[in-house]
C-alpha cells in the first residue's frame, strides 16, 4: 500500500524560518538570503520524507508566512491598500513582492494588515482575505509551479497542495468597501477559473496529482455549501488536459452526503479524516468511494501520541473494498505537531516512548505502508508495535488520589448565588473600579533573569531577588497610576501555560518542541499525559508578595482549565471534559491557597473558550457544559466575599454569551475596544448581570489612547450597564507592549474614569 503525508512543519527543527523571516525583516539580510535558506528547509524536508519512505510526497506546503496568504497572493486577490506596495519601490522585483506579502502580514505604514484567526479549531493562525465585487482573481503567481520544479530538479517528484477553492472563499471576508450581505463566494466562477488556468500550468510542467485542501467540509457552513463544491470541482474536473484531482478533507468527518457527492465529482482521489470514527461508518453507508482514491488519514496529524498501529492496521484493512486503491496517510498536515522528538532527550522515557512527532509519524505512515503490502521488513517492528499496545497505562500516569477526589467533589462546584454573594470587597472599591488584565510588560531585565536561572547561572535566592524586585517597581508603577485594583505584573512567567504545565504533575514540557502559531510566531505546547494535579502552590509566594507591597488589593492570576487542553497536546484515553476537572481541581488548590493567603481578587483566565468551541454546532452544547463545570470546580471553593474575576481575549461571543454568565465569575473582562462596546450591549441582552470590564482601549495597537477616547468607550458601554458593574480595564494582558506605550494609557484610562466618576457624582 502506498503511503503520503498531507503536508509537513515548515519552520526548520532550528527555527530556522524564524531567524530568516525576522532578520529580512529588520534589513539584516537581503531577499535573496532569505530565499535560500527557504529553499534549503524545502529541500531538507522533501528529503526526509524521501528518506522515511514517503511514496508520494507533497509540495508548496512550505510559506514564508501562511499558506492562505500564498494562495490569496497567487490568485491576485489583493486589497487595495497593499496594491502599490511593492510596485513603486526599486528595481528588484523579488524585494517588491516580499515587501508587498509581508505588508499583507503585518502591516505597513498606512496599511493594517489582513486580519488574522484561528485555522479551523487548530493554534495555528491564518491572515483573512478580504474581498469585494471588485475583486479580480487572475493567476498572477508562480509559487506551486515554482515548488514543483524545485523538487524535481533534485529528482523528486511531488504532488502539488492548494488550498481549494471552497474553503479558500469560505474563510475570506467581504472587504469594507462590500456591499451589506455580498458574500465572497460570489467569487467562486472567477477563481475556479484560475484554478483551472493553474491545473493546464501544473500538467505542462509534468504534475500528475494536485491536492485541494478543502477542509472547510467538516463545518456546518461547509455542508451547507455542497452544491458550490460540486459546482467548482466538476468544472475543474471537467478539464481534459490536467493532474489528477485528490480532494483532501480533514479535522473531521464530512459525512455521507458529501460522500456521495464525491464520488459523483469528476475527480480521482479522496482524503478523509479517520481519527473520527463516523467517518468510516459514513463511508460503508454511501458503499465507499467507487474506483476513486483514497487518501486515508489513519495517523493523527494533530496530536502527539504513538499510533495503535495493530488499531490502524485493522481500520485500514476495512477499507479495503471502499475505493479503488487506499493510500496511507495522516489526518491533516504534520504542521501542527513538532518537528522531532529525537531532539527531547530529557523527557522521560516512560512517556517518550509513547509520542510520535512529525518525523516519528512518517515512520508510522510507513510502516503502516509496509505492512498492508505483506512486506517482510515490517515484521520485527510490528511485533515491537504489537507488544507497545498490549501495554497498560504505565502506574506513574495514573493517580487514583485525583480520580477520587474528582469523585467526592460530586456538586460541591457552586457558590451562593450571585446575587446573594456578599459585596464588601467590591464596597471597599471606588465607583468604576479600574484595573489591569495581569500581565505587564517583560523587559530584556526580566527576561534575561529568567533565562540565567535556567541556566543556572544565577540561584534561586538571586533569581527570587531580581523577580522581587521587579515587582516592587511595577506595584509602585500601579499606586503611583492610580489603579484600584493591582497585579503582582506576572515577571516569572514567559508563556502562562507553559508556566503552569512545568508546576503540575502529569504534564511534561519540551526544549525544542515547536509549533508554528502564527508567521514567526512559534510556541512550544506542553504535553498532559497523565492525571493531573499540583504538587505544591505555584503562585502564592508572588501574590503574596505583591500584596505585602501595597495596601490596595492585588489580584491573583491563573490560567483556566479550558485555555490549559486548549495550547496544550492532551491525552486521548479519556474524554477531555475528564481531562479538564481534573486540570480544574489543580487550580481550585492554587484558587483557595491564595484565598488562605489574603488575596481577595483571583482572575482565572479562559483567553480560549471561544477557541475550543466545536465546529460542529450540534457539539456546542456538551462542550460548554463541561467548559463551564470546570471552570466552576477551578473557582467555586472560596469563601462568598472573594472576588473571582475571568478574562477572555475576543468580543465574538455570539454563541457563548450565555456560557459567560454560567462561568459564575464576579466579573469578566473581555476585549470590546475594537467592536465599539456593542458586547456590553448582547451581554445585556443575554441576561447578564454581574460585573463586566470591556478593554477601553486597544492594547494590540502601539498608539496611546487619549483620555478623551477613554471617556468615549466609557460613557458608550454606561449605556449598556449600570455604573456599579462596569469596570474599568485594557483589553488583554500588556506582556507584548512596553513601557514606554502602557504607561501613558494607563495614566489617560485612570484620568478618563476619574472624569466619568465626577460627572456621575461618585468620588
Ligand atoms: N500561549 C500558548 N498558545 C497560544 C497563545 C499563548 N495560542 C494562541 C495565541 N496565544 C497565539 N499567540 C502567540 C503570541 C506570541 C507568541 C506565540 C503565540 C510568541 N512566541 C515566541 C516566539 O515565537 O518568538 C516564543 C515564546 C516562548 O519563548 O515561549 O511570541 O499565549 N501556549
Ligand atoms: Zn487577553
Amino acid at each position: 500500500m502506498t503511503t503520503t503525508v498531507l503536508g509537513y512543519p515548515r519552520i526548520g527543527s532550528d527555527r530556522e524560518l524564524k531567524r530568516a523571516c525576522e532578520s529580512y525583516w529588520k534589513g539584516d539580510i537581503p531577499a535573496a538570503e532569505l530565499d535560500s535558506v527557504t529553499s534549503w528547509l524545502r529541500r531538507t524536508t522533501w528529503q526526509t520524507l524521501r528518506e522515511a519512505g514517503i511514496d508520494a510526497i507533497p509540495s508548496n506546503t512550505f510559506s514564508n508566512y501562511d499558506h492562505v496568504l500564498d494562495t490569496a497572493v497567487l490568485f491576485d486577490l489583493v486589497p487595495a491598500r497593499f496594491a502599490t506596495i511593492g510596485a513603486a519601490a526599486d528595481t528588484d522585483d523579488r524585494e517588491a513582492e516580499l515587501r508587498r506579502y509581508f505588508a499583507m502580514a503585518r502591516g505597513a505604514d498606512a496599511a493594517p494588515p489582513l486580519e488574522m484567526t484561528k485555522w479551523f479549531d487548530t493554534n495555528y493562525h491564518y491572515l483573512v482575505p478580504e474581498l469585494t465585487p471588485h475583486t479580480r482573481p487572475r493567476l498572477a503567481g508562480r509559487k506551486p509551479l515554482s515548488e514543483y520544479v524545485q523538487a524535481k530538479g533534485l529528482g523528486i517528484e511531488t504532488r502539488p497542495v492548494l488550498v481549494g477553492p471552497l474553503t479558500l472563499l469560505m474563510l475570506a471576508k467581504p472587504g469594507a468597501e462590500a456591499p451589506e450581505g455580498w458574500q465572497p463566494l460570489e467569487l467562486l466562477d472567477d477563481l475556479v477559473a484560475c484554478y483551472g488556468e493553474l491545473l493546464d500550468q501544473l500538467a505542462a510542467a509534468g504534475v500528475s496529482w494536485v491536492q485541494f485542501d478543502e477542509p472547510i467540509l467538516v463545518t456546518d457552513a461547509g455542508q451547507a455549501a455542497l452544491q458550490e463544491l460540486e459546482r467548482a470541482y466538476s468544472r475543474l474536473g471537467g478539464a481534459t488536459q490536467r493532474p489528477s484531482i485528490a480532494v483532501m478533507t480533514y479535522f473531521g468527518t464530512v459525512g455521507a452526503q458529501a460522500l456521495d457527492i464525491f464520488k459523483q465529482m469528476p475527480i480521482e482521489g479522496v482524503g478523509l479524516d479517520f481519527t473520527t470514527p463516523e467517518t468510516r461508518s459514513d463511508l460503508v453507508r454511501v458503499s465507499g468511494l467507487g474506483g476513486k482514491t483514497l487518501f486515508a488519514g489513519v495517523v493523527d496529524g494533530r496530536n502527539v501520541w504513538r499510533a495503535d498501529i495493530p488499531a490502524t492496521l485493522a481500520t485500514l484493512s476495512s477499507l479495503l473494498g471502499l475505493a479503488g486503491e487506499v493510500v496511507v496517510s495522516t489526518s491533516c498536515s504534520l504542521l501542527h505537531v513538532p518537528i522531532d522528538l529525537a531532539r527531547e532527550t530529557e523527557l522521560d522515557p516512560v512517556l517518550r516512548e509513547r509520542l510520535a512527532f512529525a518525523r516519528q509519524k512518517l515512520d508510522e505512515v510507513g510502516l503502516l505502508g509496509r505492512a498492508m503490502a505483506g512486506d517482510a521488513t515490517a515484521e520485527n517492528e510490528l511485533e515491537r508495535a504489537r507488544a507497545r499496545a498490549a501495554q497498560p497505562t504505565p502506574k506513574s500516569f495514573i493517580d487514583s488520589r485525583v480520580r477520587a477526589r474528582l469523585e467526592s467533589l460530586g456538586g460541591k462546584d457552586a457558590r451562593p448565588d450571585y446575587a446573594q454573594r456578599s459585596k464588601e470587597e467590591i464596597a471597599k472599591l471606588p465607583l468604576l473600579p479600574t484595573t489591569t488584565i495581569g500581565s505587564f510588560p517583560q523587559t530584556s531585565k526580566v527576561r534575561s533573569a529568567r533565562a540565567a536561572h535556567r541556566a543556572g547561572r544565577i540561584d534561586d535566592q538571586e533569581y527570587e531577588r531580581r523577580m522581587r524586585a521587579e515587582i516592587d517597581r511595577v506595584i509602585a508603577l500601579q499606586e503611583d497610576i492610580g489603579l484600584d485594583v493591582l497585579v503582582h505584573g506576572e515577571p516569572e512567567r514567559n508563556d502562562m501555560v507553559q508556566y503552569f504545565a512545568e508546576r503540575l504533575d502529569g504534564y511534561a514540557t519540551t526544549k525544542h518542541g515547536w509549533v508554528q502559531s502564527y508567521g514567526s510566531r512559534y510556541v512550544r505546547p506542553p504535553i498532559l499525559y497523565g492525571d493531573v494535579s499540583r504538587p505544591s502552590p505555584i503562585t502564592v509566594g508572588w501574590s503574596t508578595y505583591a500584596q505585602s507591597r501595597t495596601d490596595k488589593p492585588v489580584k491573583g492570576m491563573l490560567t483556566g482549565p479550558v485555555t490549559m487542553l486548549a495550547w496544550s497536546f492532551v491525552r486521548d484515553d479519556q474524554p477531555l471534559g475528564d481531562t479538564a476537572r481534573q486540570v480544574a481541581l489543580a487550580l481550585r488548590d492554587e484558587v483557595t491557597d491564595l484565598e488562605r493567603a489574603g488575596i481577595r481578587h483571583i482572575q482565572v483566565d479562559e483567553a480560549a473558550l471561544r477557541e475550543l468551541l466545536p465546529l460542529r454546532e450540534k457539539e456546542h452544547s456538551d462542550y460548554l457544559e463541561w467548559a463551564v463545570g470546570s471552570f466552576r470546580i477551578a473557582t467555586s471553593g472560596v469563601a462568598d466575599s472573594t472576588v473571582i474575576h475571568s478574562h477572555m481575549c475576543y468580543s465574538e461571543f455570539g454563541r457563548i454569551v450565555s456560557a459567560i454568565d454560567s462561568l459564575d465569575a464576579d466579573v469578566t473582562s473581555v476585549e470590546a475596544a475594537r467592536s465599539h462596546m456593542e458586547l456590553v450591549d448582547d451581554l445585556a441582552a443575554a441576561g447578564y448581570r454581574r460585573g463586566i470590564g470591556p478593554g477601553v482601549y486597544d492594547i494590540h495597537s502601539p498608539r496611546v489612547p487619549s483620555v478623551a477616547e477613554i471617556e468615549t468607550s466609557l460613557r458608550a458601554a454606561l449605556n449598556g450597564v449600570e455604573a456599579a458593574r462596569l469596570w474599568v480595564n485594557p483589553d488583554c494582558g500588556l506582556k507584548t507592549r512596553s513601557y514606554a506605550d502602557i504607561e501613558p494609557a494607563l495614566r489617560n484610562m485612570v484620568e478618563a474614569t476619574r472624569r466619568v466618576r465626577a460627572e456621575l457624582g461618585a468620588r
